[in-house]
């Protein structure tokens, strides 16, 4: 392994979408850096960078693999991620330290969802991008149409640095009108003669040159001035003015390969080694607890834990960037979060499960160490005079949630223990047990997310886990007044039990003030209301309640364990077990036993007082109902409108963004399970949406009924 300078360093990450080829190319981009002698194949399971097991029973990759190669006395580190939508975790936490991105697409099917979706985050991410056009060795490829649409979606800046000859299954030819040199491939690939332009190629090369050195001169005021002068540039003087326009994103650069043949990679590679900014080079990192780290390797040291994983026989491997200065073997440092000492006792470059053990790792490179004794994803690493702190990667969001169980209870506890280690490695795995539901609640991308999660479980660990429909939770409510009496009495005995409580509950209504009276079968009922307590519920709404005892008919004391009772009901509804809220309670009467009252009696009496009278008081259920965005190409809008139909929404606006149809609905969230899957194939997985619980409403009556079913049904089971 040469030694590297900052300057010498590349990265880049390879997106796109499923199956269009990253890791194949990665495995040709090592294998024309010398960095291994022999070229795997994802169909044969030996490609360096899907190496674990998962991803070879799949037939795509699940996790970012970090490889490197070398090429031109640079050190390319490429990081490798998963196309599949659901593993998006993967290429967030790979683009965070990746300068730039070479997106990647199957020529033969054009721009997919997962193009587009790489397209958008480096445009979000405001870094440089370089295209490749990859697969030109298939039948039927339409290279030209392809590129067309790449253009119409993503705009005139997707400039063409090649163009292929006899694209389709006698590919064997690129010509490259930077260099302006036609390389002529065997039928198999590999080594290419490097030509001169063939004769009935030229006038496309010249004219694609000619808008090539206009698209680099626009960037650079010196260049152009050159540029008018000569009405041409030299090849540096083109490099340096795409390096420009990249770097401003007002050129994207084309390249055309075929990975599985290794066509046009070492050429590929060339230009990532002279063209793509150095890390020095790239955006500033912006200042960190009010100073300015250095992409220096003679500053003080610090860097950045993106990744961890766990590997047979090593345990956990911790992938970094250098943020500033060099690391060393053997250098202590320290851990921004926990103010604790790491020794960096081995350092390593890696290429997927392939690593090479080095002395020193400088400002800018990628690598790993192992056996860290508490430092994880998202930690900084670095020196006292340093003692930066990088701002974290931000994983999306969930969109999937699913209830979790162990097959065997007895399971319970490790089923936990495991999933902590998996939402280490990933955290967009996040799990929370709902008390409220009592199921434990994973939140994910998808189901091939899950998949995955289950695969880990059964392979991996070892345990049998199901997945089940979440519960609802749902609220309950009253929508009139009502009036109860309740006696408990107990005499069995010893000491006896009794209280008695007579009770009005109404709906509470933000606003209305308290009412003092009531008719009850013809006859009033003064309320003089003593004294108030409100309760702001943590579900949600609110319990006011009134005290309007007269006379001593029970005694003060008693009043908090009436309350208490409520409150048990208020926390397990009546109807179906689900928090109740909103509701107004006037105690204004009842009876007490010289020797036998007690807290306990009153608690009883409050509690069956409630459950009777929130039945008469007309009992709702309410839903939680949530805001949809959804974003779907034109000519899906009417099946994902037709979908929404079936799933009870409300459509509460439409407009058009970017060629895309954006809908917003309100629908309840009972009806939204496994949204992502039907979106997905509504769409062709183009489509994408997000989902937010925007408050409670009323469920239909036939739901209501089919609720209560169901509760009492659970009530006899129990
Ligand atoms: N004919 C042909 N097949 C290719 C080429 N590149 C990749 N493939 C095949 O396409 C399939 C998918 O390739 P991968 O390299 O796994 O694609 P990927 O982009 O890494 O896929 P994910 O990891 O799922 O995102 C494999 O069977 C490859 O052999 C190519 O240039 N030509
Ligand atoms: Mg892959």
């Amino acid at each position: 392994m040469n030694v590297y300078r900052t300057n010498e360093i590349r990265n880049i990450a390879l997106i796109g979408n499923a199956g269009c080829g990253k890791t194949t190319l990665a495995e040709a981009m090592l294998y024309e850096g010398g960095v291994i002698n022999r070229r795997g194949e994802v169909s044969a399971k030996t490609t360096v960078s899907d190496h674990y097991l998962i991803e070879q029973d799949y037939g795509n990759s699940v996790f970012s693999t970090v490889l490197y190669s070398e090429y031109n006395q640079k050190k390319v580190n490429i990081i490798d991620t998963p196309g599949m939508d659901d593993f998006r975790g993967a290429v967030t936490s790979s683009l965070h330290v990746t300068g730039s991105a070479v997106l990647v697409i199957n020529t033969s099917h054009g721009i997919e969802a997962g193009t587009e979706a790489g397209f958008n985050r480096m445009e979000k991410l405001k870094k440089p991008l370089v295209i490749v056009f990859n697969q030109l060795d298939h039948e039927n490829v339409n290279f030209e149409q392809s590129f067309e649409q790449a253009r119409s979606i993503f705009g005139n800046k997707v400039t063409l640095v090649q163009f292929p000859v006899n694209a389709g299954s006698g590919f064997n030819g690129i010509i490259d009108v930077l260099k302006m040199k036609y390389y002529k491939y065997p039928a198999d690939g590999g080594k290419p003669e490097v030509l001169e332009i063939p004769a009935e190629e030229q006038e496309r090369a010249n004219e694609l040159h000619n808008e090539l050195i206009e698209m680099a001169a626009e960037n650079d005021e010196s260049l152009m001035e050159l540029f008018f002068e000569k009405g041409s540039l030299t090849e540096d003087e083109m490099r340096k003015g795409i390096k420009l326009g990249m770097m401003d994103r007002s050129l994207f650069p084309v390249f055309c390969t075929s990975a599985k043949k290794n066509m046009g990679v070492g050429r590929l590679l060339e230009f990532i080694s002279n063209v793509i900014p150095s890390p020095a080079e790239a955006a500033e990192i912006p200042e960190v607890n009010g100073k300015k780290p250095k992409m220096d390797p003679d500053a003080p040291t610090s860097l950045f834990v993106f990744k961890t994983s766990i590997e047979p026989h090593v345990g956990e491997v911790t992938y970094f960037k250098v943020m500033s200065g060099t690391v060393r073997e053997g250098q202590d440092l320290i851990n921004s979060k926990t103010q604790n000492k790491e020794r960096i006792s081995q350092l390593f470059v890696c290429a997927g499960k392939n690593r090479v053990k080095v002395p020193e790792i400088v400002a800018g490179d990628i690598g790993a160490t192992v056996k860290l004794r508490e430092t994880k994803l998202n930690h900084t690493l670095s020196e006292k005079e340093a003692a930066y702190q990088f701002t974290p990667i931000v994983f999306p969001t969930s969109r999937h949630s699913v209830a979790l169980k162990a097959v065997n209870e007895a399971d319970d506890e490790k089923v936990s223990e495991m999933f902590q280690k998996l939402h280490d490695e990933d955290p967009t795995y996040i799990v929370e047990y709902s008390k409220e539901l009592k199921q434990m609640i994973v939140h994910c991308q998808g189901e091939y997310h899950l998949n995955a999660l289950n695969w880990f479980y059964k392979n991996i660990f070892k345990l049998d886990i199901e997945f089940h429909t979440p519960k609802i939770p749902y609220r309950e409510t009253i929508t009139k007044g009502a009036q109860a009496d309740y006696r408990h009495k107990k005499q069995s005995g010893g000491a006896g039990q009794f209280g008695e409580v007579h009770m009005y509950i109404e709906p509470y209504l933000e606003d209305v003030p308290p009412k003092s009276m009531f008719t009850l079968n013809g006859k009033e009922y003064k309320l003089s209301v003593r004294d108030t307590q409100e309760y702001p519920l943590p579900w949600g709404g609110k319990l006011v309640f009134h005290n309007c005892i007269v006379g001593g008919s029970i005694d003060a004391r008693f009043l908090p364990a009436i309350l208490k009772g409520i409150m048990e009901k208020m926390e397990e509804g009546p109807l179906t077990g689900s928090y109740a809220r909103d509701i107004r309670v006037y105690i204004y009467d009842g009876k007490m036993h010289p020797v036998d009252s007690n807290e306990i009696s009153f608690r009883l009496a409050g509690r069956n007082a409630f459950s009777k009278a929130f039945r008469e008081a007309g009992p709702k259920i309410l839903e939680p109902v949530c805001n949809l965005e959804v974003m779907a190409q034109s000519d899906k809008l009417g099946d994902v409108m037709g979908d929404l139909q079936g799933r009870r929404a409300l459509i509460m606006g439409m407009g058009s963004e970017k060629g895309y149809e954006k809908i917003n609905a309100r629908v309840p969230l009972k009806e939204m399970y496994k949204y992502s899957t039907s979106l997905s194939s509504i769409t062709q997985g183009r489509g994408m949406f997000s989902l937010e619980v925007a408050g409670y409403e009323k469920v239909p009556q036939e739901i209501q009924d089919e609720l209560l079913a169901a509760y009492a049904a659970e009530l006899v089971e129990d």
